[in-house]
C-alpha cells in the first residue's frame, strides 16, 4: 500500500493507491495464532524427572522467543496490521480438541509412567492452546504510546478512555491465571504414582483450565470488537496531500466535498458517527489529492464537545491537512453567524500551522456578496478578526461561493488546486528534512 514518497510526490508515478481506504475485507492469516501455535506444540518434547514434570530446552528457547518485546509502531495504518482474533469459544474447543489428541512419548512401557507422562503433555498442550493466542494479542496490539497520535486519539474517541488498555490488561491476566493453573496441573499430573491417579488428575487438570479460561473468555471477545472497529477506520495516508473542510454544522461542507471531488466520494464510516463522513479525490494535471469533510463544530467548551467534534479536533491536531474553512452567514445553518464567528477565531487562532483557506457557503441566499482575491499563503495567522466585518463578508479573503448557482466554484477549484500544490511541497520539505 505504502509507495515511495519521493516517487509520487515527484509525480512520476499516478497517485491511485495513495488514497484513503477502508481496510473493509482484509484479512491477516499470516498472524492466525492458532496456526502458529499448532506448529509449536507438535514439536515439543517432555521430560518428567524426580517425579516431576520438566519443560525442555526446546521450550525454554521458545519461551524467550514469546518473551521478545512488541515492536514499536510509527507511522499511521497500525489498526490494519492488528492481528486477527479468534472468538473465544473457537480458541477453546479447537484448544481442547488438540490437547486431547496429544499422545504420550514413545517407548515407555510402565502404564502408569506413560499415562501420567500422557497427561501431563495433554495438560500442558492445552495451558499453551489457550495461553500462546492471548499472548499473542497482547504483544501485536500496540501500546498507545507507540501509536501515531491520531490513531491514539481515534482510539479514545471510539472506545472510550482506559477501555483499550484494560481490555488488553484481561487479557494479558486471563494468559497468566490460564498458565499458572496449568503449570500446576501438568506437574500434579506428572507427580502421579498411579495410572488411575494420573487419569483422574489428567480430567481434573483439563477441567480447572477449561474452567478459568471459560470464566473470563468475554474478554478475548472484548478484544475481537476492539480488534474490528479499529480494522474499519478510514486509513488517512499522511503523503497525500489532503484537504480538510471544518466548520460549524449544516454549513455546507459536505455538499462542497461533492463539488470538489472528481468522482463520487466515499461515505466513510467512524465507528462513533452516526452518520458518513465523505471523502474524495481531486485530480489536477493527472496528480490526485484527497478530500474530505469532517463533523461540525458548535461554540463550545472543549470539555463539552461530542466525540464528532473532538474527532475534526483530532484531525487538525494530528494530520498535516491543508484547510477550507465553511462559513455560512445566512442564518440558515443554525448556527448564528456571529457563534460561528467565536469558533472559527478560536479554531484559526489554535492551527496556525495548517495551509487555509476560507470559503462563504450559499451566496445565493446572500443579498450582496464580494470575493476579494488573496493567495494562500502559510505565513502566521495575524488578522485582527472583527465580528461585524465578518458578519457581512467572512474572513479576508474568503470566496464566496453557492453549490446552487455555481458561483465562485471555479475560482474556489483554483484556489484548491494551488493550496494544496503548497501542502504537496511542505510534506516534500518534511519529508526531505527527515531524510538528512
Ligand atoms: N441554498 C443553498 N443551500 C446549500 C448550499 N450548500 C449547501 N446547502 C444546503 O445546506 C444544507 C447542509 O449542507 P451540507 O453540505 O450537508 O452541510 P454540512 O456542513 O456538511 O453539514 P454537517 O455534515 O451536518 O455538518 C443542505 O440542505 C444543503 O442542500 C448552497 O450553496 N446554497
Ligand atoms: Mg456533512
Amino acid at each position: 500500500m505504502k509507495l515511495p514518497s519521493t516517487l509520487f510526490l515527484q509525480g512520476h508515478v499516478p497517485s491511485t493507491a495513495l488514497l484513503l481506504s477502508t481496510s473493509k475485507g482484509k484479512s491477516n492469516a499470516k498472524m492466525h495464532p492458532i496456526t502458529c501455535f499448532c506448529k509449536m506444540i507438535q514439536t515439543n518434547s517432555y521430560e518428567v524427572a524426580k517425579g516431576s514434570y520438566h519443560p525442555t530446552a526446546l521450550q525454554e528457547k521458545e519461551k524467550k522467543l514469546l518473551e521478545k518485546p512488541s515492536r514499536q509502531i510509527e507511522s499511521i495504518g497500525a489498526f490494519q496490521k492488528l492481528p486477527i482474533v479468534m472468538p473465544s469459544i473457537d480458541i477453546l474447543g479447537s484448544a481442547l480438541r488438540k490437547a486431547r489428541r496429544v499422545s504420550p512419548t514413545k517407548g515407555i512401557v510402565n502404564i502408569a509412567k506413560r499415562e501420567k507422562n500422557k497427561g501431563a503433555k495433554q495438560l500442558d498442550a492445552l495451558m499453551k492452546e489457550l495461553a500462546v493466542p492471548l499472548r499473542t494479542y497482547v504483544e501485536n496490539f500496540p501500546k498507545k504510546t507507540y501509536l501515531h497520535p491520531y490513531e491514539s486519539s481515534l482510539i479514545e474517541l471510539t472506545l472510550g478512555d482506559g477501555y483499550y488498555e484494560k481490555v488488553l490488561g484481561k487479557v494479558d491476566a486471563l494468559r497468566k491465571r490460564v498458565v499458572s493453573v496449568g503449570k500446576e496441573h501438568a506437574s500434579l499430573c506428572a507427580k502421579s504414582t498411579s495410572k488411575r491417579e494420573a487419569e483422574e488428575r489428567l480430567s481434573e487438570g483439563l477441567k480447572k483450565i477449561e474452567e478459568i479460561f471459560a470464566q473470563e473468555r468475554k474478554v478475548v471477545d472484548d478484544l475481537l470488537v476492539i480488534a474490528k472497529t479499529l480494522r474499519a477506520m478510514p486509513v488517512v495516508n499522511l503523503e497525500t496531500p489532503t484537504l480538510c473542510l471544518v466548520g460549524a454544522p449544516n454549513v455546507g461542507k459536505s455538499s462542497l466535498v461533492h463539488e470538489l471531488s472528481t468522482g463520487k466520494p466515499e461515505v466513510c464510516n467512524y465507528p462513533f458517527t452516526t452518520r458518513g463522513i465523505l471523502m474524495g479525490h481531486i485530480v489536477f494535471n493527472y496528480q490526485k489529492f484527497q478530500v474530505t469533510d469532517t463533523p461540525g463544530l458548535l461554540k463550545r467548551h472543549d470539555d463539552d464537545r461530542n466525540n464528532l467534534e473532538k474527532l475534526t479536533l483530532a484531525v487538525l491536531s494530528h494530520l498535516p491537512t491543508a484547510v477550507l474553512y465553511v462559513h455560512d452567514l445566512t442564518g440558515e445553518c443554525g448556527t448564528s453567524p456571529s457563534d460561528q464567528f467565536t469558533i472559527y477565531k478560536e479554531i484559526r487562532e489554535r492551527f496556525t500551522g495548517h495551509l487555509w483557506l476560507d470559503a462563504v457557503s450559499k451566496s445565493d441566499l446572500m443579498k450582496a456578496s464580494s470575493s476579494p482575491v488573496v493567495y494562500a499563503t502559510d505565513e502566521p495567522y495575524p488578522i485582527q478578526l472583527d465580528v461585524e466585518k465578518y458578519q457581512k463578508s467572512g474572513p479576508d479573503g474568503a470566496i464566496n461561493v453557492s453549490v446552487k448557482t455555481q458561483e465562485g466554484l471555479d475560482e474556489l477549484k483554483q484556489r484548491v488546486h494551488e493550496l494544496l500544490n503548497l501542502q504537496m511541497a511542505k510534506l516534500t520539505n518534511i519529508d526531505n528534512n527527515q531524510e538528512k
